[in-house]
Parts: structure tokens; C-alpha cells; sequence
């Protein structure tokens, strides 16, 4: 494993080796079976290409209402439990943080992308972010505390794990794009970013 930092963001590369992605992604669909992805739509009324699910005590919703955490799946079923490995990882590194109560489960096919924007739903903004990275890879870029200027862009690959901490954690941040076909991880290929987020 390569600890590296971009700034305020922590990279820890290879924090999953192979066995426990497979691991993860088993667990990953016992939460998908009881919370299906689903696409939300922008408040005005844009799908997003990401497709989206939840598992913890919240999970963040888009719809025409606007942006919001809620304590249950579109169809009305509470979010599943965060998977232990999750759990473990995010006590490891971030030991000072509470507890986490939202993995956002975020599924990109080799057309998705993310927008430039910052994460600012939640009401601790000092409490971290940490997300993970499983499947094809993605190219990642960290902007700034206000939009526009300088950025700086890395790959994303399968068993990553990204702490946002400090000025970081408010940074403007998207995804660009996705290299299809390079990982075997999931048999139909894209890419599942995860983000466990201390929500209240
Ligand atoms: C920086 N996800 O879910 S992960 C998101 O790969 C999101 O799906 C991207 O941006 C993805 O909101 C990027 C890295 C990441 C996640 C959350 C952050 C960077 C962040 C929250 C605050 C600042
Ligand atoms: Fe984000």
C-alpha cells in the first residue's frame, strides 16, 4: 500500500488488496438486493448518470424536491447496515472521527461522470469524508474552496481508499471519466465508488 497526498487529500493506493474487494463487492450486493440502485434526477429534473444506493442510518437523495438525506430507500425500506469491513477501515483511518453514518453507493457504466461540485449536505463539515474505489478505474479531479482555478487530476483504481480531511474535505472534486475494461472486478465491468460520511 502507497500513502500518498494531493493537498488535503490523503490517497491510501491499494488499501484493498484483490481478496477483500471480492469480499466487499459480495457484501455490496446483499445491500444492493434490499436497497436497488436507482437513477435520481437533479431538482431540475436531469437525470444523473450515476446510478445511486445507500446503506447506514441516511442516504442522500436527489429528486425534483431538491438534495437531502434520508432515513430510508425510495421504496420506502430502511437503508441496510454499513458492511463491517467498511466500518473497520473507516475506525483505522480516521480514528478521531465519529462513527459513520451514510455509504453513499455510487454505479458508473463507462459513460458516467460527476460534475465538478462540493459535499456540503451534512451538518459537520469537520468530520471527514473517506470513499472507495472498486472496478474500472476512474480519473478523479480536486479543484478548490470555490469553483473555478487550478486543479489537479489522478486515477482512481480499484481498492483505493481517499480521505478527506481538513481544507479537502469542502474542495470542489468530480469525476471525468471512466476507463472501461480495466479491471476484471465486477464481471459486467464499471465502476462502484462508495463514501462513508458522518451525516448529523
Ligand atoms: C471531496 N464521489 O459521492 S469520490 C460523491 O468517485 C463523489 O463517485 C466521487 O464525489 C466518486 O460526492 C468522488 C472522492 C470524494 C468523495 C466525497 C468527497 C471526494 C470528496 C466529499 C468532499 C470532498
Ligand atoms: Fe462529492
Amino acid at each position: 500500500m502507497t500513502v500518498l497526498r494531493v493537498r488535503d487529500f490523503e490517497i491510501h493506493q491499494s488499501y484493498f488488496a484483490p481478496e477483500a474487494q471480492a469480499r466487499l463487492v459480495h457484501s455490496l450486493r446483499e445491500v444492493l438486493s434490499k436497497a436497488p440502485l436507482f437513477q435520481p434526477v437533479t431538482p431540475r429534473g436531469t437525470p444523473m448518470s450515476v446510478r445511486m444506493s445507500a446503506a447506514g442510518d441516511y442516504g442522500w437523495i436527489s429528486d425534483r424536491k431538491g438534495y437531502r438525506y434520508e432515513p430510508a430507500h425510495p421504496s420506502g425500506v430502511p437503508w441496510p447496515p454499513i458492511p463491517e469491513s467498511l466500518i473497520a477501515m473507516w475506525r483505522e483511518v480516521v480514528p478521531d472521527a465519529r462513527d459513520p453514518e451514510c455509504c453513499l453507493i455510487n454505479w458508473y457504466d463507462e459513460t458516467a461522470k460527476m460534475g465538478m461540485h462540493q459535499d456540503r449536505d451534512e451538518a459537520d463539515l469537520t468530520q471527514p469524508v473517506v470513499s472507495v474505489s472498486l472496478g474500472d478505474e476512474a480519473l478523479f479531479r480536486m479543484g478548490n474552496l470555490t469553483r473555478g482555478g487550478k486543479t489537479e487530476s489522478i486515477w482512481l483504481r480499484s481498492g483505493d481508499v481517499v480521505v478527506m480531511d481538513g481544507d479537502a474535505r469542502r474542495a470542489y472534486h468530480g469525476i471525468d471519466r471512466i476507463r472501461p475494461n480495466s479491471s476484471t472486478l465486477l464481471p459486467n465491468g464499471g465502476r462502484i465508488n462508495l463514501t462513508l460520511r458522518v451525516v448529523t
